[in-house]
Parts: C-alpha cells; sequence; structure tokens
C-alpha cells in the first residue's frame, strides 16, 4: 500500500499569454493566470493547477479568494491529518469546507500526482483510463467579424479537430452560427453560451435547432436545472450542461429532469478527479453521453483532463485541444494534436508531465509556502 505524507505545499500564480484573445459571453481573457500547486512530500512531488480564474465571472471562485481558502483552510487540514494512504482522505479531510471545489479540486490533484507517483501508477490507469489517445474538438471565442472565425475554424480543421465549438452571445448567435453552418454543412458543430440567456430566448434557441447542432452548452442560467428542462422538451438538439453540474448530484437531477442530454465533465469544476469519476459513472449508468471540457488550462491541467478523456463512455471529442491553440510556449513540452485528430493520453507516474523549470521561473509569481503549524 501507498502512503506518502504531505509536508509542504507551494502555491504560486502563474501567467500565460494567449496566442489570441478568448472571448466568451462573460468576458475577454488575453492571458492566463492561474494557480499552479506543488505538493513536498518528500520523495516526490506532485502538481495540480487550480480552474478559477482572475474574476468570478465562469464561477464563484476566483484566483486570490482560492489562494486564500487554500491557504488558510484546504491545506492545514490535509496537512494535519498525518499520512494518506488514499486519496480520498483529501476529500475527506477538506469535506468541512462548504464550495471552494475549484480550490479543492487542484489540491487534490496535487496530492493525488504525488501519491501515483510514489506507487509509480499512472492517472489514466488511476481513474480506469482504456484508450492510449483520444479524438480532440476546439472551442472557438466570439470574434469580431465571421470571416475572423471562419478564419480560425478553418485552421483549426486544418490540424484535425473533430468538433468545432462556437461560443455564442445574445447578438452573435443564429447569423454567426447559420453562416459557420452555411460555410461548413459537415463538420459537427456545437455552441456555447455560458449561461447568457433566459427563457425569454426560447425562439432564438428554436432557430438554432434547425441548424444541425451537435448539442447546445449551457444555454440558461449557470445554477439553472428547470428552466433547462423545459427549453429542453421543445428541442431536438440536446442540451449539454456545464455550469449547472457542480456535483455527481446534480448530474443525477439534471437527467432525471431532462435538464440535458449531454453532461460536459471538467474535474476543476466538480471539486476534483474523484468527483469527476462519479458524474462520469453517474451519466453512463444512464446512457448519457460525456466528453471532457477545459478551461485554457496549462499542460498541467491539461494532463489531467487527457486522462479523464481516456474513460470508457466519454464517447464525444473534448475541449482538450493541443498547446499551440492557447499558448506560444506551454509550462509543460507541449501537448500535439496529431493529424488524425487525436491527442496521446499521458502515460508516466502520475500526471505524466511536469512544468519545464524555465517556463516555472520565467511564468511565475507570488510564491507561497504552507507548512503544518507547528501545535
Ligand atoms: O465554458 O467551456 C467553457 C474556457 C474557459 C471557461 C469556460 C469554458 C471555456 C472553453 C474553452 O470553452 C475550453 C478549452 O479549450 O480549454
Ligand atoms: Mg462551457
Amino acid at each position: 500500500m501507498t502512503e506518502i505524507t504531505v509536508r509542504s505545499v507551494e502555491l504560486r500564480e502563474v501567467g500565460l499569454p494567449l496566442v489570441r484573445p478568448f472571448r466568451t459571453s462573460f468576458g475577454e481573457e488575453t492571458e492566463k493566470r492561474c494557480l499552479l500547486l506543488r505538493v513536498d512530500a518528500g520523495d516526490v512531488t506532485g502538481w495540480g493547477e487550480c480552474v478559477a480564474d482572475v474574476e468570478p465571472r465562469y464561477g464563484e471562485e476566483w484566483n486570490d479568494g482560492a489562494r486564500v481558502c487554500l491557504a488558510r483552510f484546504l491545506v492545514p487540514s490535509v496537512l494535519a491529518g498525518g499520512p494518506i494512504s488514499d486519496p480520498a482522505q483529501v476529500t475527506e479531510r477538506v469535506r468541512w469546507v462548504r464550495g471552494h471545489r475549484m480550490a479543492k479540486a487542484a489540491l487534490e490533484m496535487a496530492v493525488l500526482d504525488a501519491w501515483l507517483r510514489a506507487g509509480g501508477a499512472s492517472l489514466a490507469s488511476y481513474v480506469g483510463a482504456v484508450r492510449e489517445r483520444v479524438p480532440c474538438g476546439v472551442s472557438v471565442g466570439i470574434a469580431s467579424t465571421v470571416d475572423a472565425m471562419l478564419d480560425e475554424i478553418h485552421g483549426y480543421l486544418a490540424k484535425g479537430y473533430r468538433r468545432v465549438k462556437l461560443k455564442i452571445e445574445p447578438g452573435r448567435d443564429v447569423e454567426v452560427v447559420g453562416r459557420v453552418r452555411d460555410e461548413l454543412p459537415d463538420t459537427p458543430l456545437s455552441v456555447d453560451a455560458n449561461a447568457a440567456y433566459t427563457p425569454a430566448d426560447t425562439p432564438l434557441f428554436e432557430a438554432l435547432d434547425e441548424l444541425g447542432l451537435v448539442m447546445i452548452e449551457q444555454p440558461l442560467g449557470h445554477d439553472d436545472l428547470t428552466d433547462h428542462a423545459r427549453l429542453q422538451a421543445r428541442l431536438r438538439t440536446p442540451i449539454c450542461l456545464d455550469e449547472s453540474i457542480r456535483n455527481a448530484h446534480d448530474a443525477v437531477a439534471a437527467v432525471e429532469l431532462g435538464a440535458c442530454r449531454v453532461i460536459n465533465i471538467k474535474p476543476g469544476r466538480v471539486g476534483g478527479l474523484l468527483e469527476a469519476t462519479r458524474v462520469h459513472g453517474a451519466a453512463r449508468e444512464r446512457g448519457v453521453p460525456v466528453w471532457i471540457g477545459g478551461m485554457l488550462e496549462t499542460g498541467i491541467g491539461r494532463a489531467t483532463n487527457l486522462a479523464m478523456a481516456a474513460l470508457p463512455g466519454v464517447t464525444m471529442p473534448g475541449d482538450t485541444s493541443a498547446s499551440e491553440r492557447y499558448f506560444h510556449h506551454d509550462l509543460t513540452p507541449p501537448f500535439v494534436l496529431d493529424p488524425d485528430g487525436t491527442m496521446a493520453v499521458p502515460s508516466g507516474p502520475g500526471i505524466g508531465v511536469e512544468p519545464l523549470p524555465d517556463r516555472l521561473e520565467a511564468s511565475s509569481s507570488g510564491i507561497q509556502l504552507v507548512e503544518r503549524s507547528a501545535e
């Protein structure tokens, strides 16, 4: 039985410029800024990435808040609990903290990485991966013109991406998507509204329903299920929920209510990999297709997402795109898309990748060490 003792956890913020601005209905980003955690467990080190952003726009958490929550509550609780022989102990030790799922997920990921490295096992094998390569899609930000969006899409299709997701917002929706559909009649297309609409927009979704989309992601409220159920009843196109699914309990409720027919799983959004596997299991039992979303992660979070994407029942291409789609220089050796639109799942111990020391150095700020407090 593998057992590790976490001695300290280092929190740092990293900033990586994006190759192009990423615009969604909730804002525009030109730089990826996130917390990176390094767990020191003596002989082994573990890495975890927090999917919170600079501001609480996609979800309720944000970088500075996640840092304080980790430094003050989550990390001390894990340190105080002593040796770890099962990663589920991390979940148990931080259960008393309500919410803060993105911060919890980052810590769980870093401890799990260290624990797996100590035992020489890969994350992919730990979660039950059944594939060595996974099909990948790409998420396309809102552009100032349809032509600019089409240029970007053609570039991605030439690289092999198997599904294109268009971000939409009120005023840039049916017309834009209709033009893309006209130009690309056979490309698997989806849209993601990031909760920008209300039930009053139902006619708009009925128009989108005519465009042969693979799915419509999170059209309505970020914490809603019932409005989505009413909308889904009027559409042939599956609704996919992202923001609304915070845990496996939500996933079951959403499916039973008919609020969605597809689920986007993001380990960071649901509080960690263990909960993500429960969301996956709940969906699979109910015959609901799932795929692995993304949050513009660096190579650290990307490695985790790719391991999840290799599970059975992950039947749709994920937002697990290549490093070059996001960054000129990733934190890790770059993840590369094969021309057939698939990417390799890391197979080394733990998450299978580590930050490159010079890249880490160049992109880090505000390094903080949290150690066990003297009793
Ligand atoms: O809603 O899926 C989303 C990025 C940041 C925050 C939310 C979302 C996204 C994406 C990009 O769509 C996915 C990716 O390529 O990482
Ligand atoms: Mg989404």
